[in-house]
């Protein structure tokens, strides 16, 4: 992976890092993406599944997707690009990491400023309480699950047709617009409202890297478009980044 002095430059730790992540970063840890060969969506149609009218009118073949799901990432680990940005959240006293990523695997790699920007499947909410808790039984012990109050249990997601958290949403605008640098990985940038953030951060100036194992619809639009696994990519450019920059701000 040959990785130009330019970039490198731009990975200053005094620059103020946004990373942006999508199913692709967790592919290596054996989860399947949404629209890759073996992607998610392939099986089963978005519509199908990931709407709240498909949960309205089918909670139960919902909740046997999310719980199949639940199994494959349950048996995941995270693999060395999830190290890698966890390493960076180290290394950048201002970083933050905004994933698309329901399955976790970034907090358990020990990144912590972080918005899980379309929810987590290993929290329930109460559809009629609206609390939220977090249930890691897989397979799940009921399906679909209830709330000691009766009312169903929904995975704690956003799906197609809802709106994202305005906190997260507001968050996530501010530091996309502030940053020096965003690095994308592993999305097809394709869901909105997320895939308007790279065209968001380039507008204010920022410099924009993205690791993917094939172009996208932003790849013309980044400065560096790094083609390859997140898995390796990642700890190269990590591997540079603190060779560079080794005990210097
Ligand atoms: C919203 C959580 C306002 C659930 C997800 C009609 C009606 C209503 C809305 C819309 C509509 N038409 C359009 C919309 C907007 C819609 C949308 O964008 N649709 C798309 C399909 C056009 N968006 C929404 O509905 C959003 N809400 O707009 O609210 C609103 C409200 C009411 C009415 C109108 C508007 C909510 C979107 C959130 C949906 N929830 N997930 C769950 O996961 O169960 S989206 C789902 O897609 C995941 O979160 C996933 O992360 C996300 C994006 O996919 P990617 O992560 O990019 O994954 P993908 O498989 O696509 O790509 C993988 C990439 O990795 C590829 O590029 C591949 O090359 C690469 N890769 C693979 N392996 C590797 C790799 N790269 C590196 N290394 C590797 N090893």
């Amino acid at each position: 992976m040959e990785l130009s002095d330019n970039l490198i430059r731009e990975f200053r730790p005094s620059k103020k890092v946004v990373v942006l992540t999508g199913a692709g970063i967790s592919a290596e840890s054996g989860i399947p993406t949404f629209r890759g060969e073996d992607g998610l969506w392939k099986r089963y149609r978005v519509e199908e599944l990931a709407t709240p009218y498909a949960f309205q009118t089918n909670p139960k073949l919902v909740w046997e997707w999310y719980d199949w799901r639940r199994g494959i990432i349950a048996e995941a680990e995270p693999n060395p690009g999830h190290t890698a940005i966890a390493e960076m959240e180290q290394i950048f006293p201002d970083f933050f990491l905004i994933t698309q990523n329901v399955d976790g695997l970034h907090r358990r790699a020990g990144n912590s400023e972080i918005i899980e920007i379309h929810g987590n499947l290993w929290q329930l909410r109460c559809v009629k309480e609206g609390t939220v808790r977090e249930n890691y039984h897989v397979p799940l012990l009921d399906i679909p699950p209830t709330c000691e109050c009766g009312a169903l249990l929904r995975p704690h997601v956003v799906w197609f047709g809802e709106s994202l958290d305005k906190e997260d949403l507001a968050r996530s605008y501010n530091v996309i617009g502030e940053c020096d640098l965003l690095l994308v990985v592993g999305t097809s940038a394709v869901v909105q409202p997320v895939a308007s953030f790279p065209l968001m951060a380039k507008r204010r100036g920022a410099f924009l890297v993205e690791v993917n194992k094939e172009p996208t619809p932003i790849s013309s639009l980044v400065d560096e478009s790094l083609i390859g696994k997140a898995g390796e990519v990642l700890p190269a450019l990590l591997g540079l980044i603190k060779e560079a920059y080794r005990g210097r701000q």
